[in-house]
């Protein structure tokens, strides 16, 4: 039998929980080790999810555990440091998304550890929710052809604000924290981009340093697709249950044969010429997860799963810093296009 992967957790806030719950699902994994700035919240984790060692320096930590690899669930002023002291202590690191809070330093981070031959993956969870796996194998079957058009939305109400306090102290705000989700999703669902053209706002309510309403079109893929990814959190009152069902994705996928559309509560309608068949397609239910984020917390299993498969030299780790480099680079490009008023060719 493979002995578990030996890691430990950086950071203690709102996702650790969450993302240690997941590893436990997935099984094969021992976390060893926490670190946190403020060692209280540490300690309490820990004592939660029976970690032995607590330490308020990664460095020490590093040292003295010597983990099989690192999960970097800080904040994201904490993940260029953390990485890249990872890096160069040639320990394996998963970073929570965003990666980096801009595409040099998300560059940099990879250069870092593609220098010392160290594994780097991102804990992109977006791509593992089980409607968006679904979308993909219909588009992947040929129901539809080659996709002409698309449409990606999360626009919500809901209080993000509440659990994570941090995003509203960003600088940039939307596209980093949720355009980084679907940007990745519409690479999966319809290739790389070609060109994009971005708009962003900033709304009154609520009060938010960076941009909280962005409009993405882009130009993707071989055949061309034309794909909208809209995005908004500024507390816009919606229909429950049709339109405010965050953190629910919703889509719409336009080809030559037929149609896709996933709606609230999970529901894909594919039309053809034969008429529309519908189909649900919820989360697992977990225990721990938050029901308020349910397919969000639900996607870290999977993705943790294919984490561990690329931690070990097999067929998996889909996020590597590599690729999130992409997604990373339509990120940026769309703050640069919001920034000039012009498209950017990728
Ligand atoms: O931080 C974000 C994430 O990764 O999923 C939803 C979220 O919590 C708020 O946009």
């Amino acid at each position: 039998m493979t002995p578990p992967l030996r890691f430990a957790a950086f950071g203690a806030g709102f996702w650790a929980p969450y993302q240690l719950s997941a590893w436990r699902e997935v099984g094969g994994v021992e976390c060893v080790a926490i670190y946190n700035r403020t060692r209280k919240k540490a300690e309490a984790i820990a004592r939660r999810f029976d970690i032995p060692a607590v330490f308020d320096d990664p460095l020490r930590l590093l040292n003295e555990i010597r983990p099989d690899f690192v999960d970097n669930i800080t904040e994201v002023g904490g993940h260029k440091p953390l990485s890249l002291l990872c890096a160069r202590s040639r320990v394996p690191c998963i970073c929570q998304k965003p990666l980096a809070a801009s595409y040099r330093d998300a560059a940099e981070i990879v250069h870092a550890f593609r220098r010392t031959g160290t594994r780097l993956f991102v804990h992109e969870n977006w791509r593992w929710q089980v409607p968006m796996r679904r979308l993909r194998a219909l588009i992947d079957s040929g129901a539809i052809g080659p996709p002409l058009r698309a449409r990606l939305s999360m626009v919500s109400g809901f209080d993000v604000f509440a659990n994570q306090p941090s995003l509203r102290r960003l600088e940039r705000f939307i596209l980093t924290d949720l355009g980084t989700h679907l940007l990745d999703v519409a690479r999966v669902l319809f290739g790389e981009g070609r060109s994009l053209y971005c708009r962003t706002a900033r709304t009154l309510a609520p009060r938010v340093r960076g941009e909280n309403l962005a409009t993405v079109l882009l130009v993707m893929g071989e055949t061309e697709t034309h794909v909208t990814v809209e995005l908004g959190y500024a507390r816009t009152p919606l229909e429950p249950s049709v339109r405010e069902i965050f953190p629910q994705t919703l889509a719409f996928i336009e080809g030559p044969r037929g149609s896709i559309e996933l709606t609230g509560d999970y529901v894909i309608r594919l039309t053809t010429a034969r008429g529309t068949r519908v189909t649900r397609h919820p989360p697992p239910r977990y225990g721990w997860a938050d029901p308020r984020y349910e397919v969000a917390h639900a996607s870290s299993v999977p993705c943790c799963g294919d984490l561990l498969r690329g931690l070990r030299g097999q067929d998996g780790g889909e996020t590597s810093g590599d690729d999130n480099l992409k997604t990373l680079r339509l990120v940026f490009a769309a703050y640069e296009s919001a920034r000039t008023g012009r498209a950017v060719t990728l």
